[in-house]
């Protein structure tokens, strides 16, 4: 593989944007090596500056779900742009994709959409903060709900990658609103709740961890979530912006049949376009202006165009019975065939999924939180990904990441992924 045009792209880039990039993680920093810069992608396949062909296991972190340049998304931003692409006043298109979230979504009435996963989780913080009158929340260490200041104490994604989990900029006076507790550890939860008796407006969550690699919740935890909420006043919110329409049509809700009070959603709901939202039942969501107190707001949020690649990907989604059983196959030919090439290799690994979700940790110990992730042997996973990518296939640049599969991929894909791999794992 050639990397000539992104280097000289990638060297112009870092005179007129920090790092050469516009989110940390693109910039390659936890592997190493130049950035790749991408011209064009369709379906399975993502097509570099130099020409070169990747099969993609991003998918631009999870909204691609359907392949990329899927044609009913491009058919409606186009239609729909040739009409305007933003009014600042409200359409009939908002009302449609919400009246179809909230038909695919269990326990929600009401859906608020805004610009990117980060403004629904913390709008939904503000919100569940402004319901009970309660300051504090319990997040989990190794989880990432975006980068607002509430949320950046011991983050996962971008945030653990850099080794900065408690970013600067952050006010000890938010930091002290925050409380960290243990992915999977229901008593470190109920602990935390004991000491802090009505004080705690909201635990948030990823309900399948996918920022210090994928962590499926162990038997039981989110259900003692639930129950640990109901009896100490406080919310649980499920960060669904990896999870949401994409483990399930009602996501981690639904593939678990655990009830959160408010949901996340961001990345497959926009169709790759900007979209992020919150949502809950009407007790709940009428307590957001114009009709309640919490105030939120957005000048593009619920944008015709946006809204059209959403309700597009949403209406495809929701007449396909088959995807997600497909999603599943899938990954989990992928997982097996991995499984096989580790092993046969005498690799120590450990290889984490639910549904399209999946990880690969060079660690031969159960990896089920932040502090277990953080064990993965980073260089062998370093020379992983780029010996992927010199063989055109493109993973997270990151052990802190999840791969996301999408409907495009074929098994030849998948096999050809799988040779790939075994090729890799001897340079190890
Ligand atoms: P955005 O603000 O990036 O749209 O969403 C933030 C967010 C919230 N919640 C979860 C569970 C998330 O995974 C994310 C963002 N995910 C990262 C990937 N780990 C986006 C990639 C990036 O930061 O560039």
């Amino acid at each position: 593989m050639l990397y000539q045009r992104s280097s000289q792209l990638f060297a112009e880039a870092e005179h007129v944007i920090p790092g050469g990039v516009n989110s940390p993680v693109r910039a390659f920093r936890a592997v190493g090596g130049v950035p790749v810069f991408m011209k064009s992608a369709k379906g399975a396949y993502l097509e570099d500056e130099d020409g070169n062909r990747y099969i993609d296991y991003i998918n631009s972190w999870g909204p691609m779900i359907l392949g990329h340049a899927y044609q009913p998304v491009v058919d409606a931003i186009v239609e729909k742009a040739r009409l305007g692409t933003s009014f600042g006043a409200p359409t009939g298109l908002e009302t449609k994709i919400a009246q179809l979230a909230v038909k695919m979504v269990p326990n929600i009435d009401k859906i608020r959409f805004v610009n990117s996963g980060t403004e629904a989780c913390m709008s939904a913080v503000r919100l569940a903060r402004g319901f009970t009158k309660r300051d504090k929340i319990i997040k989990f260490s190794g989880c990432y709900h975006g980068h607002s200041d509430s949320f950046l104490i011991a983050a996962g994604s971008g945030a653990v990658t850099f080794g900065t989990p408690n970013s600067p900029g952050v006010t000890a006076g938010t930091a002290k609103d925050t409380i960290l507790a243990r992915y999977n550890d229901l008593d470190n939860v109920a602990a935390i709740l004991n000491e802090n008796v009505g004080e705690i407006a909201a635990i948030i969550i990823e309900p399948v961890a996918g920022n210090m690699g994928c962590i499926p919740p162990k038997p039981d935890f989110l259900e003692g979530l639930r129950s640990l909420c109901d009896q100490n006043g406080t919310l649980l919110i499920f960060d669904e912006v990896m999870t949401g329409f994409r483990l399930a049509k009602g996501g981690a809700q639904e593939l678990f049949g655990v009830r959160a009070d408010i949901v996340c959603f961001g990345k497959v709901i926009g169709g790759g376009l900007p979209v992020g939202a919150f949502a809950s039942r009407n007790e709940i969501m009428n307590y957001l202006a114009p009709i309640g107190p919490v105030y939120q707001a957005g000048t593009l949020s619920g944008n015709p165009l946006a809204m059209a690649a959403g309700y597009a990907m949403l209406q495809a989604i929701d007449a396909d019975a088959g995807i997600f059983e497909r999603l599943e196959q899938k990954t989990a030919y992928l997982e097996s065939g991995l499984r096989k090439v580790f092993t046969d290799n005498d690799l120590e690994f450990t290889i984490n999924r639910v549904g399209s979700m999946i990880s690969v940790h060079f660690d031969a110990e159960p990896v089920s939180d932040f502090v277990s992730a953080a064990k993965g042997d980073n260089e062998s996973f370093r020379k992983f990904f780029h010996g992927l990518l010199a063989k055109g296939v493109y993973i997270a640049p990151s052990a802190y990441e999840t791969w996301f599969l999408c409907d495009a991929l074929t098994y030849d894909d998948l096999d050809a992924t799988i040779a790939a791999a075994s090729e890799v794992v001897k340079t190890l």
